[in-house]
């Protein structure tokens, strides 16, 4: 049998490589509008330590702006004590300096003693560039007056605009005493429409005891052992919670020696899972997002800044997909080691839908290559990214970068398919990154009245 010759086309003959057709892909990904999925920040409501013009300063308040927040990001405090050590200057020192002291203290060595080529650096660069203000000030004094001035309701449009974030999702921890007094005392402040509250409830599935102490000072009447009658009381306090937040998921961050050994697992964290969260998501209609690999506290005398990466079990994760197939699972992993079985294991499971490169995959070259592996055996069925960010000006950052990347891997992969025979249409361009960038993140994320 003799096989189809057709000629090859000449290379000038194909739309493939096109610096059109590539332009046009990273033009689309730049201003293609979309859902953050996992943020840390919240609207003013909840308070914060800058005031801004006409604002309160509240010390304790969640929501994190301004210069201080961007240079004192936990990300850019264990850079910083690689270049100071703790041997020249104690953790203890450092954690009692103002905000402001330690801001001072990390600009000096990290962008001035030395360039700020880091991500977390370059993040800071960026942000103030995108924002308008001259990124080559080499002095504080100037930004700290220029967010004084700001009013924060005004300052979050202009900084989602910027991003071309539509939504944040937040992340509302359930067990943070703080955070859990603003809620109780006033329920409307989640209703900012700019915002979608997650209940996060890490020590509910990590520490049942500990958890099980809490609830039943909370009026919940749960025991270290779980029984019936715990398992009610637990399921009751996530109903309750759901509501009061009007939550959109719910979700956990655990640990790489997470197990989850499947329906005999006896283990508090198997059976809290199986008795208590699986159930209440699934009758409620919400997603269940998982963020697992991260070691908590590897170095306490960093605080937050002092977690670690590891591998963890991506078949713990598969006996969740098989046996509860009516709950859906929203999930990011760690290690850059568990990248590719993950993408495989959503080939396998239809309600597991993966999100984001978290914390140390944030950078260039792993969103890189992750965000190609996941377009090669997912196609347009992921989120590709979050941004993460805990300090509000950083979705100006996070997502430029994002963008820059997933824009420039999409871009190959249209030119590839072009070369194939397949020239894509712009409105298909725009139909499909409307789905990669926005639509997997709002379905996940559905507001709830
Ligand atoms: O990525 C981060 O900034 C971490 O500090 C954590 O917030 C992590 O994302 C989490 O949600 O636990
Ligand atoms: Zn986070």
């Amino acid at each position: 049998m003799s096989t189809r010759s057709v000629p090859r086309p000449m290379s000038k003959d194909r739309i493939s490589r096109t610096p059109k057709l590539e332009e046009l892909v990273r033009d689309i990904v730049s201003n293609q509008p979309l859902v953050d999925v996992h943020t840390h920040l919240c609207p003013p409501t909840f308070g914060s330590p800058l005031a801004g013009r006409r604002g309160t300063a509240d010390p304790d308040g969640l929501l994190l702006w301004g210069i201080d927040e961007l240079i004192t990001y936990h990300y850019l405090v264990c850079e910083v004590f690689r270049v100071v050590p703790a041997s020249q200057l104690p953790y203890a020192e450092y954690w009692a300096m103002s905000k402001s002291e330690q801001a001072d203290h990390i600009w000096k060595h990290l962008f001035l003693d030395r360039s700020p080529i880091s991500e977390a650096c370059r993040g800071v660069v960026t942000t103030l560039e995108l924002l308008g203000l001259d990124p080559g000030e080499r002095s504080l004094e100037g930004y700290r007056r220029w967010f004084a001035e700001q009013s924060i309701d005004e300052h979050i449009d202009r900084v989602m605009e910027l991003g071309g974030v539509t939504r944040i999702t937040m992340t509302n921890d359930v067990f943070d005493d703080n955070e859990r007094r603003r809620w109780l005392q006033d329920p409307s402040i989640g209703d900012d429409p700019r915002f979608t509250a997650v209940l996060r409830f890490d020590m509910l599935v990590r520490d049942w005891p500990s958890a099980a102490q809490k609830l039943n000072d909370w009026g919940y009447a749960a025991t270290s052992e779980l029984t019936d009658k715990s398992i009610e009381a637990a399921r009751k306090f996530l109903r309750d919670w759901i509501t009061r937040t009007k939550s959109v998921y719910c979700a956990v961050s655990l640990p790489p020696d997470f197990r989850y050994g499947g329906p005999d697992d006896k283990s508090d964290t198997a059976v809290v899972l199986r008795q208590v969260v699986m159930p209440v998501l699934e009758e409620a209609g919400l997603p269940f997002a998982m963020m697992i690999g991260s070691i908590k506290l590897l170095n306490p005398e960093l605080q937050l800044a002092g977690d670690m990466t590891g591998m963890s079990d991506i078949m713990s994760l598969a006996r969740l997909c098989l046996e509860f197939p009516r709950n859906r699972f929203l999930v990011t992993m760690l290690a850059r080691e568990n990248q590719q079985e993950l993408c495989v294991l959503a080939r396998k499971f239809g309600n597991l839908m993966i999100f984001g490169c978290w914390w140390w995959l944030n950078n260039p070259s792993l969103i890189e290559e992750i965000t190609r592996m996941r377009v090669e055996l997912l196609g347009t069925t992921f989120i590709p990214q979050h941004s993460d960010a805990r300090v509000l000006e950083q979705l100006v950052y996070k997502w430029d970068h994002s963008r820059a990347i997933i824009g420039k891997v999409l871009a190959d992969k249209y030119s590839d398919l072009a070369d194939a025979g397949w020239v894509a249409s712009e409105a298909e361009i725009r139909r499909d990154i409307r789905e990669i960038l926005d639509s997997h993140a709002r379905s996940m994320t559905e507001p709830r009245i």
